[in-house]
């Protein structure tokens, strides 16, 4: 099963990318954790994406590309892979329609996650509290600014995906403004 979590920042393809990940029990690729960690490391994908993520930016297809290309050539994503935060944009879509044909494989399923703009931000500036109450960092990014960045480049860059992938007879669309089981249960029905 090759599933894509597709959404704008905050609507839950992290969190919900993680359920399905125990439920399919299949490993959750998320960009983003990968691009965050590789910045804390300190390695050059990493220092390169660390300034743009923090202004609420689309890291530049090349490196996603390198992070993601590496990612899915290891053993355990041979069963099938939740994509979560990626692709992006038009042209990383045809970057993973190149990988998974290589390697023989067809993307099963693209599930957009709906949430209005005044849930988002609620959503992730109440992670900023959250994490400053409890002593935890908070996210570079987690701050109305680059909130605003991040919509902007969703709704130019990403929200071109859903036509793509509808055209391909792919997307299936589940209302993610729901309390979190049940957007859980609202992908599993979708995948089903
Ligand atoms: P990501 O790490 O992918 O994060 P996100 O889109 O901002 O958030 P997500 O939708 O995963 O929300 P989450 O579950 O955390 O991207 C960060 C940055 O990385 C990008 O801006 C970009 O710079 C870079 N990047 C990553 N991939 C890239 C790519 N392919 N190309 C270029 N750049 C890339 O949920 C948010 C909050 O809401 C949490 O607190 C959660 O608990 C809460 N929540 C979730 N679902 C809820 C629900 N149903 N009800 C109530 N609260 C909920």
């Amino acid at each position: 099963m090759r599933l894509v979590l597709l959404g704008p920042p905050g609507a839950g393809k992290g969190t919900q990318a993680f359920r399905l990940s125990q439920i399919l029990a299949i490993p959750q690729l998320s960009t983003g954790d990968m691009l965050r960690s590789a910045a804390s490391a300190g390695t050059t994908v990493g220092m390169k994406a660390a300034d743009i993520m923090k202004r609420g930016e689309l890291v530049p297809d090349d490196l996603v590309a390198r992070v993601i290309i590496e990612r899915i050539a290891q053993p355990d994503a041979a069963r099938g892979v939740i994509l979560d935060g990626f692709p992006r944009t038009v042209s990383q879509a045809e970057i993973l329609d190149g990988l998974l044909v290589a390697d023989g494989h067809e993307l099963n399923c693209v599930l957009e996650l709906k949430v209005n703009e005044a849930k988002l931000l609620d959503r992730i500036l109440g992670r900023a509290i959250q994490a400053r109450a409890s002593g935890e960092a908070v996210r570079a990014d987690d701050n109305e600014e680059a909130l605003s960045v991040r919509l902007t480049a969703y709704t130019n860059q990403t929200s071109p995906l859903t036509h793509y992938y509808s055209a391909k007879g792919l997307l299936r669309s589940v209302d993610a403004s729901q309390p979190i089981d049940c957007v859980t249960a609202a992908l599993i029905e979708a995948i089903e």
